[in-house]
């Protein structure tokens, strides 16, 4: 791995204070108008999506790091993939993976604590984590070579029954205890499923901030799935697991077993493209957003009073569903809503405010 500041010296680049200042971590311009960071993670800003289409253009596109974007060498990667659960283990080159018959999938990656702030803000609960609005989402098209053609060339066994990606990015350090690569294990029947090792995000190479060379794609599932900058991939007869199965991602509180609630599938959500706490000018407009849920989007319902609820105009479908509706908006302060099927009005708290579903409340000034 080169460092990031040898790259940029040995570029003549000098790091910018501005954006230095706000996320080192990230490779890529975090312009205040498209993101809001937090710590080593940037926020899309809804508004930013307004007039894009379907995919999340790379450079509005969130980013989750646990550490920091690591810059791979591509001529020096590969993918190992080995464990008692394969019986031929593999190392891929780059051009080995390329090589090999690819797909192309258009999927949302969203973290699981994408909302984690309406815990707080909604429904009065402390959370911990990265305070998130509803920007840790986007959606693009992936191409890469499906998991489970990998496995079997590995020789997968019978008896396999778990996959544990694990990145290359730095360890994990948090608390002063190192937890090692971030990593979190698949069972063997997701990772046979629809699981990508992408290479390629909205036609170009994977940028450095999404995982180049290669990541997990890991549709429906919460983002820390899509393992990024993809290292090995230990394949298992026996359970595998790491801190991002044991501790992390569990839905732990009042109404959950003592121990949690594993976290592996999304709940469905919808967002307006519109800043936080708008102002718009009044009269007649077209309101616009995005829904999205693992079980599909087959209608989305809008409110702007508070109490009733009409139906939206679907716009374009895919890895999530645009959507608009007409909105005679007279001044004064508003709360907008959208939901799609199965989204409460409240969720019950879980301490690490995972998987926020319920209609999210969005206040707007018409002057
Ligand atoms: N190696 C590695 N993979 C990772 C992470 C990470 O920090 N390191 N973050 C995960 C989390 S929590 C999320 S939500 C997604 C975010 O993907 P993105 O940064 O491309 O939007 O990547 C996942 N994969
Ligand atoms: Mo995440």
């Amino acid at each position: 791995m080169i460092s990031r500041r040898g790259v940029l010296l040995a570029a003549g680049l000098t790091l910018l204070p501005s954006r230095a200042a706000a996320a080192p971590s990230i490779v890529k311009p975090l312009p205040a108008t498209d993101f809001v960071v937090h710590g080593t993670n940037a926020e899309t800003r809804w508004e930013a999506l307004r007039g894009t289409g379907s995919l999340t253009p790379v450079s509005k596109f969130f980013v989750r790091n646990h550490t920091s974007t690591p810059l791979l060498d591509a001529a020096t990667w590969r993918l190992r993939i080995s464990g008692s659960g394969v019986a031929r283990p593999l190392s891929l080159s780059l051009r080995d993976l390329k090589a090999l018959p690819s797909v192309s999938v258009e999927a949302v990656i969203e973290c699981a604590g994408n909302g984690r702030s309406f815990f707080t803000s909604q429904q009065g609960q402390a959370v911990s984590g990265t305070p998130w609005r509803l920007g840790a989402i986007g959606n693009a098209r992936w191409r890469g070579v499906s998991l489970g053609l990998l496995l079997r060339r590995a020789g997968l066994r019978p008896s396999a029954v778990s996959v544990l990606p694990a990145g290359l990015d730095d360890d994990y350090v948090t608390g002063g205890v190192n937890l090692g690569r971030v990593r979190r294990p698949l069972p063997v029947e997701k990772a046979l499923d629809d699981v990508l090792v992408a290479y390629e995000m909205n036609g170009a190479a994977l940028p450095p901030d999404h995982g180049f060379p290669a990541r997990l794609v890991v549709p429906g599932w919460v983002g820390i799935a899509s393992i990024k900058w993809l290292g090995s991939l230990e394949v298992s007869t026996s359970e595998l697991h790491s801190p991002w199965d044991t501790d992390y991602y569990r839905l732990i509180g009042p109404s959950y077993p003592a121990g949690g609630t594993l976290v592996t599938t999304q709940v469905g959500k919808s967002a307006f493209e519109l800043a936080w706490d708008a102002t718009v000018p009044a009269g007649r407009r077209v309101l616009t957003g995005r829904s999205w849920s693992p079980h599909g989007v087959r209608e989305v319902e809008v409110s702007t009073d508070g109490r009733t609820w009409r139906r939206a105009t679907p716009v374009a479908r895919g890895g999530w569903t645009r959507w608009q509706v007409p909105w005679q908006a007279r001044p004064g302060a508003h709360v907008l809503r959208a939901r799609v099927a199965g989204q409460p009005d409240e969720v019950p708290l879980n301490t690490q405010g995972y998987l926020f579903g319920a209609v999210v409340r969005h206040p707007v000034t018409v002057v």
